[in-house]
């Protein structure tokens, strides 16, 4: 576990599943479940088994695991159909960013087309 991170969030439930959860994907690395509060008709999270709070915590020897969610969710959108009309992946740092949970992690957003994003 990293210094600044811990398991102790509703995500680490989610993965030792002590909680429940829409999983809909899982290899080593990662897991992906489908957002308890959804903003578009396809939401879906993609989450690190590694405890890292935020992208801001994110260390050198760690940003692959960044790819690893990029990639996860791309295929993921490409298995579902998804991909052709498109989608957007987003992740959210700290209290500007609107971050709510501190364990890393990326939307996927689709079936839908989505409005523009800003204040
Ligand atoms: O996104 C955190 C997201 O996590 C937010 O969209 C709600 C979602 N969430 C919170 N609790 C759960 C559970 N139990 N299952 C599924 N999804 C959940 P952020 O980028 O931190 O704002």
């Amino acid at each position: 576990m990293s210094d600044n991170a811990t398991d102790d969030t509703i995500f680490g439930k989610i993965i030792r599943r002590e909680i429940p959860a829409d999983i809909v994907y899982e290899d080593d690395d990662l897991i992906a479940f489908r957002d308890i509060s959804p903003q578009a008709p396809v939401h879906v999270l993609f989450v690190p088994k590694t405890p890292i709070a935020t992208l801001d915590a994110l260390s050198p020897d760690q940003a692959s695991l960044v790819g690893r969610l990029v990639h996860a969710a791309a295929a993921y959108a490409r298995r579902e159909g998804l991909a052709e009309d498109g989608y957007r992946v987003v992740m959210n740092c700290n209290g500007h960013g609107g971050q709510t949970v501190f364990q890393i992690h990326l939307h996927l957003l689709a079936g839908a087309q989505l409005g523009r994003f800003g204040t």
